[in-house]
C-alpha cells in the first residue's frame, strides 16, 4: 500500500532455529528490537519496521520437513510460501486448510502468526483448529518445542495458541505442523447477482441449510467492487455482463460425488431464483471460468490500491449489520472517496476499502474514529483476520475490555520482558 515505511539497516536471513535463537538472545542481551517478517503481504504494517529495528525474514526457512500420507499432517518451516505448500499437498491428494489472494508470498509462518481467515474459513475453520503444533523461539532465544503432530493432547495449557495471532510480539515461529484436510473431486463455482443485501443474507442461511456439507466458500462484493474488477485486473471478464443488480455473491461447493454436488447446487440456485434472491447467475463450466471467477473476488484488494491511497478496514459484524457501514461510509464521504464493501460474508467479516486520490488528515478524520466506534457499538471486531499490527495497536480498546488488555499486557511482559519483539504493534503503549 505504500502506506508504512521503515528504516531498517539490517535484514537477517537464517537457515535454521539454531540461527534465530543465536540472534534472538543477541538482540535480547542487548535490547536490539527486532521485527519478524514472513512474506510481507500484511495489511496492518505488522511486518514493516518502525524505526530501525533489526528484520528477521523466515525466507531462507522454506523446507518441508514430513507428510503424513495418512493422516494429512504436514510439518513444515515458516518460510514456506502458501502456494508452495498447496501444490506439495495437492500431489499427495490434500488441500492447505487455508487460502487466501496473497497465497504466491505469504508464507504459512506470516498466516500462524496473523491468524489468517481467507476463503476456506467457513468449511474449514481458524488456524486455531488446524494447527497441531509449533515450534516458537521466544524472546531471549530459548527454543519451545510444541511441535506435535497429535490431534488430542490435554496435558495442561496449551500454549501454541498464545502464538498462533500473536503478529511476532511473543516468538518467532520456526516451524508447523497442520492438519490438511483431503481433496475432494468435486468442485463447482458459481457467480450470482443479487438485487439488495437482504437478499445475500437469505441466500446464505438457504446454502447452509441446503448446500450443508458441501458449501465451501460464501464471498461477496458490491457492484462498485466490480466495476472496480473490470477497470483495474487484467484479462477478467464481467461473468454476468447484463447485471444491473448492486451486490455479487461468489458461492463454492466442494465434494466427493460429481453429479450429487452438481444436481445439489443445481436445485438450490433454481430454487433460490424462483424465490427472488437470485437476480441472474452463472456456473463455471470449466477451470478457466472458475478462476476467472475467483480472480474477480481475490483481486479487489489488489484493483484498490491502483486506484490511489487506500484506506483498509477489516471488520466482523453481525451479518444483518455489515452492509449498513457501507453505506454510512458512502454518505459521510460523498464524492471525496470510493467505497467498496465486500469479504467472507459467510464469516461476518466485512473488508470496508475507502480509496482517494492521497493520504491526507482530513479524509482519516471523517472516517476514523467513527468506523472504530460503530463496530464497537455492534459488539464487532476491528480486526476480523488482518491482525492489528501497527495500524491498530492503539484500537484494541474497541474489541477487547480493559482487563483483557491488561492480561495480554502481562503475558507480553513475561515473554519479552525487555519487548525486542515488534515492538509499537499489537498492544497500546499505555499498558507496557
Ligand atoms: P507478514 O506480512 O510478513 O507478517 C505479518 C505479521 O506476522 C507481522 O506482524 C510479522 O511480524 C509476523 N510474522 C511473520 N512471520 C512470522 C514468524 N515466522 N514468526 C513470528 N511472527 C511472524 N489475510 C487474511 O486473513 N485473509 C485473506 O483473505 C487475506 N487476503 C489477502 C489478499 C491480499 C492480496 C493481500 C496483499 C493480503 C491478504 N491478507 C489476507 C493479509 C496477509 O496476506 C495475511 O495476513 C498473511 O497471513 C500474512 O503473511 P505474511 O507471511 O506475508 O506475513
Ligand atoms: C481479502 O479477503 C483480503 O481479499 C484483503 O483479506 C482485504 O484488502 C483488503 O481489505
Ligand atoms: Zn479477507
Amino acid at each position: 500500500m505504500g502506506k508504512y515505511k521503515g528504516a531498517s539497516q539490517l535484514l537477517l536471513l537464517p537457515k535454521s532455529t539454531i540461527e534465530v535463537s543465536k540472534i534472538l538472545s543477541y538482540c535480547n542481551t542487548r535490547r536490539l528490537a527486532v521485527v519478524p517478517q514472513g512474506g510481507n503481504t500484511g495489511l496492518v504494517g505488522g511486518s514493516v519496521p518502525v524505526y530501525d529495528e533489526v528484520i528477521v525474514s523466515l525466507a531462507g526457512m522454506d523446507k518441508i520437513i514430513s507428510f503424513d500420507k495418512v493422516n494429512g499432517i504436514l510439518t513444515c518451516e515458516a518460510g514456506c510460501v502458501l502456494e508452495n505448500l498447496s501444490t506439495f499437498v495437492e500431489n499427495e491428494g490434500f488441500i492447505m486448510p487455508l487460502d487466501l489472494g496473497a497465497k504466491g508470498s505469504c508464507h504459512i509462518g506470516g498466516n500462524v502468526s496473523t491468524n489468517a481467515g481467507g476463503l476456506r474459513f467457513i468449511r474449514y475453520g481458524s488456524l486455531h483448529g488446524n494447527v497441531l503444533g509449533l515450534e516458537v523461539v521466544m524472546a531471549d532465544g530459548t527454543i519451545l518445542d510444541m511441535l506435535t503432530t497429535l490431534r488430542k493432547d490435554n496435558t495442561g495449557y496449551d500454549l501454541k495458541h498464545l502464538f498462533i495471532g500473536s503478529e511476532g510480539s511473543l516468538g518467532v515461529v520456526t516451524k508447523i505442523s497442520l492438519l490438511t484436510p483431503a481433496k475432494l473431486p468435486s468442485n463447482n463455482v458459481a457467480f450470482l447477482s443479487c438485487n439488495d443485501y437482504t437478499s445475500c443474507q437469505k441466500l446464505l442461511l438457504a446454502a447452509r441449510r441446503n448446500l450443508g456439507e458441501i458449501l465451501s466458500a460464501f464471498e461477496f462484493m458490491d457492484h462498485h467492487c466490480i466495476d472496480l474488477a473490470m477497470r483495474h485486473l487484467e484479462g477478467v471478464q464481467n461473468p454476468l455482463p447484463a447485471s444491473q443488480t448492486k451486490f455479487y455473491v461468489l458461492i463454492e461447493t466442494t465434494g466427493s460425488d460429481e453429479s450429487y454436488n452438481k444436481t445439489k447446487l443445481e436445485a438450490f440456485l433454481l430454487r433460490s431464483m424462483e424465490d427472488g434472491l437470485i437476480a441472474d447467475g452463472v456456473i463455471a463450466q470449466d477451470i478457466s471460468q472458475a478462476s476467472n471467477f475467483w480472480r474477480i473476488r481475490e483481486g479487489i484488494s489488489e484493483a484498490s490500491v491502483k486506484v490511489g491511497a487506500v484506506y483498509k478496514y477489516d471488520l466482523s459484524i453481525p451479518v444483518e449489520k455489515l452492509y449498513d457501514i457501507v453505506e454510512e461510509m458512502r454518505c459521510r464521504l460523498g464524492d471525496n472517496a470510493e467505497v467498496f464493501g465486500y469479504g467472507h460474508l459467510g464469516d461476518g467479516n466485512l473488508h470496508l476499502n475507502i480509496v482517494s486520490s492521497k493520504y491526507d488528515d482530513n479524509t482519516l478524520a471523517q472516517i476514523e474514529p467513527f468506523v472504530y466506534e460503530w463496530t464497537s457499538a455492534q459488539r464487532g471486531s476491528v480486526s476480523a483476520e488482518h491482525g492489528l499490527g501497527l495500524m491498530k495497536a492503539e484500537k484494541i480498546h474497541y474489541s477487547k475490555s480493559p482487563e483483557a488488555v491488561q492480561l495480554m499486557a502481562s503475558v507480553k511482559k513475561l515473554l519479552d520482558p525487555n519487548s525486542i519483539l515488534n515492538p509499537y504493534k499489537v498492544l497500546p503503549r499505555s499498558v507496557l
